[in-house]
């Protein structure tokens, strides 16, 4: 059984043998071919051009749980078979920090961080949508320390508008070398990301009210921000880019939270553990297939096609693996 640690738990050497595999994925050739697909530049991309490819189907539906446990877990065969790394997959515990985002372990800024918040860019601005206004972080430019301070970013940028989006928009798999963009957000990550958050999706009835708690789909009125989206807008604008999210390495981390707590609440109640709803399409529109057990999932050249109840547990098949 492997045991996937919380970021601080890690001791420093573990965190750095951790970052220095992802960075060898980003050296590493792609498998996925650049003639079609621009700015695939590295193995690590790879992950980031299936996650865009697959965008429109795997969030605010009924594959965003099961689809992301099994793009994590071929993440985590990644670093260890393609890039030595001996370890498991780490996660962040979103409260630990929620308050204080730069003097947490993850986003110090240090040598065995993530690296830390964007030198300060006064151009950035707060960001209103769906009924909510969230105030600008406080960095906004490139991430200037940290092992992933020279680090280029491939793909991407996506408009933040997903209105009646049926296939992927501009600029597609574009190449568009940039930097890993970071501002760290304590209003948002304190708000939407606290102890009561993880309370309220432990406590959660049912798969409706996990996933609501999660991600606020149907987005309701008032406008709030579900947990999965707080974490995507603690950190800049890498980690909000809906479809080119997985090019900040936080982004694993990040999931594996998600994960991590879903697997938790399955574990808590028998009925739990096969429990799904919504559709196979974003935002489950009226028309799109509600998800089954047997619904098939696919990660292009990362992995075979799968049922969901291959992934519906992270104790059975390939999977034998649990959270601190
Ligand atoms: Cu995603």
């Amino acid at each position: 059984m492997s045991i996937r640690k919380e970021w601080g738990e890690m001791a420093p050497a573990e965190r750095i043998s951790y970052t220095n595999a992802v960075l060898c994925l980003q050296r590493l050739p792609p498998h996925l071919p650049t003639a079609e697909y621009p700015g695939v530049r590295s193995r690590f991309d790879d992950f980031v051009a299936t996650h865009i490819n697959y965008t429109l189907h795997v969030h605010y539906s009924g594959l965003f749980l099961p689809w992301h446990r099994q793009f994590l877990w071929l993440w985590e065969k990644a670093v260890r078979e393609e890039c030595g790394y001996t370890g498991h997959l780490p996660y962040w515990d979103w409260p630990l920090w929620a308050d204080d985002l730069a003097k947490s372990p993850l986003f110090d800024g240090s040598e065995t961080s993530l690296s830390g918040d964007g030198e300060y860019n006064p151009g950035e601005q707060s960001i209103s949508g769906s009924g909510i206004t969230i105030p600008r972080g406080s960095g906004g430019g490139c991430a200037r320390s940290g092992p992933f301070k020279d680090m280029q970013t491939h793909l991407g940028p996506f408009s933040r508008s997903l209105a009646s989006l049926t296939e992927i928009p501009a600029p597609g798999f574009d190449y568009n070398p940039r930097c890993l963009n970071r501002s760290l957000n304590d209003w948002v990550a304190s708000h939407y990301s606290n102890t009561t958050i993880v309370s309220q999706l432990m406590a959660a009835p049912d798969i409706n009210e996990f996933q609501m708690v999660m991600d606020h789909w149907p987005a309701r009125p008032e406008g709030v921000l579900g947990v999965h989206g707080a974490g995507h807008f603690s950190l800049g604008a890498t980690l909000q880019d809906l479809f080119a999210s997985p090019q900040d390495p936080a982004f694993m981390l990040h999931h594996a939270m998600i994960d991590r707590v879903w697997a938790k609440w399955q574990d808590a109640d028998d009925n739990r553990r096969n429990a799904l709803n919504g559709t196979n399409v974003i935002t489950n529109p009226p028309w799109a297939s509600l998800v089954t057990l047997d619904t098939v999932m696919e990660w292009g050249v990362l992995d075979r096609p799968r049922p969901i109840h291959e992934v519906m547990s992270p104790r059975i098949n390939e999977y034998c693996y649990k959270y601190t």
